[in-house]
């Protein structure tokens, strides 16, 4: 269908395709049921979601210790009543437990978390997921997992069963920046590595990374990196990049995922919401895309200030996919800014977005906005098309569209 140039043709139009997608969540830290009991839902864990702990710490005299102290329903209800109750939950984060509540049809004013209680406490988690999924407008869910958690790693060896819904992903963090912490676990299972890292350690690294994979079959390999993270660089981190990681990645046909800019624990006392960002040097970019053309990095950064020059690079290197809004960038007035200038420079050679949810039911609120931010974004990319003389048919949406939330992952990492 030929869509005339008036801009609420284009708008209407965008906003169905947009809506009729099934998108692909590809980076999330839910789990498949059949990982245990490690997958976070409900009414609890979302409310003492990271962010809103970090949100809380502004708004209540409760000091961090206390609060540690406190039950996971003790939590809940007291960031309920100071951020929901006490004060109005316009934050990007506390507007999403409301649209959560309204989306299953639960009163979204409550002075108590009862009602919600008793309605996801009834819930069936299997049948939830596809209820979640479908609210979110997603087919399928990419996880984190950890093979050196000892937690989640038991449950692979006890034979995790394939889920449709979900994609595992070989997480990096604890080997590539906890190496003093972690080496002896390897050790322990047998791969001849040393705490420096000397001898047979990148070779047994990679023998550790090809049995996971092996076991989990990953869509990807990532590591979330610090804002000071260099390469080249004299460090053992450098070296198991350059002599397990990114061969075993391109031996197996996979990306890695590249996360960088964190300041970990900048306020320890608050934990997992201790994390901050900073600009990183993104010529470490610039020299893994050019040493390894063969290798695909997909990448994300944390410092609004990296943004354009990823745009930049993205256009230098064919081997590199910018990809989500992550983490403090995730909110409308930073994605329409990053989701812009990523379409201006990139057409849609990227991945706007992934949920980064912890709890299964804020893929709900997460999609909904990116849906609602990336809307009038795109109408207005079809209607400066149509101005300069390209009108635009809806197959051009719905293959852009596909394009941007599916076919670039899928090409990527073969996930069919
Ligand atoms: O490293 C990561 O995957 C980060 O997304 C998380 O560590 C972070 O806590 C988060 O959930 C951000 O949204
Ligand atoms: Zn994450």
């Amino acid at each position: 269908m030929q869509l005339s140039k008036s801009g609420e043709d284009t708008a209407r139009a965008v906003a169905e395709v947009l809506e009729a997608t099934k998108f692909i969540d590809m980076h999330t830290h839910l789990f498949q049921p059949s990982l245990g009991k490690l997958g976070l839902w409900g009414i609890d864990e979302l409310v003492t979601y990271h962010y809103l702990e970090a949100e809380l710490f502004r708004s209540s005299e409760v000091k961090p210790e206390a609060y540690w102290a406190m039950s996971k329903a003790g939590q809940a209800d007291l960031i309920w009543r100071t951020l929901f109750v006490e004060n109005t939950p316009v934050s990007e984060a506390t507007r999403g437990v409301v649209a959560v509540l309204h989306a299953f049809g639960l009163k979204t004013e409550s002075e108590s978390l009862e009602e919600a209680r008793e309605f996801f406490a009834s819930r069936e988690l299997s049948r939830h997921i596809d209820d979640c999924f479908a609210k979110a407008g997603i087919s399928e869910a990419v996880m984190t997992n950890d093979p050196l958690d000892p937690v989640e790693a038991a449950e692979w060896e006890k034979g995790a069963g394939k889920d449709a819904r979900f994609h595992a992903v070989l997480r990096l963090d604890r080997v590539l920046n906890q190496w003093r912490g972690h080496w002896q676990v390897l050790e322990g299972q047998g791969y001849r590595v040393e705490a420096e890292g000397g001898g047979k350690t990148a070779g047994e690294v990679r023998r550790f990374l090809d049995a996971w994979a092996e076991k989990m079959k990953p869509v990807y390999m990532a590591v979330s990196l610090p804002d000071t993270f260099a390469y080249p660089e004299e460090s053992l981190r450098a070296k198991l990049l350059r002599e397990a990681v990114v061969p075993a990645c391109r031996e197996r046909g996979i990306p890695l995922s590249l996360m960088i800019g964190v300041r970990y624990q900048v306020n320890p006392a608050i934990r997992l919401a201790g994390d901050g960002s900073g600009k990183a040097d993104l010529r470490a970019i610039e020299r893994l895309c050019r040493d390894f053309p063969d290798n695909k990095f997909l990448t994300s950064v944390l410092s609004r200030e990296n943004q354009h020059e990823l745009c930049v690079y993205a256009r230098k290197f064919g081997n590199l996919m910018p990809f989500g809004c992550w983490w403090f960038l995730n909110n409308p007035s930073v994605v329409e800014e990053m989701t812009r200038e990523r379409i201006e420079m990139l057409g849609a050679s990227f991945i706007p977005q992934h949920s980064d949810a912890r709890v299964l039911e804020q893929v709900i609120y997460k999609w909904r906005n990116t849906r609602r931010t990336m809307a009038p974004i795109l109408s207005q990319s079809y209607r400066l098309l149509a101005e300069d003389g390209r009108a635009v048919k809806r197959a051009d949406m719905e293959r852009d569209v596909r394009r941007m939330f599916r076919t670039n992952f899928e090409r990527w990492t073969g996930a069919e």
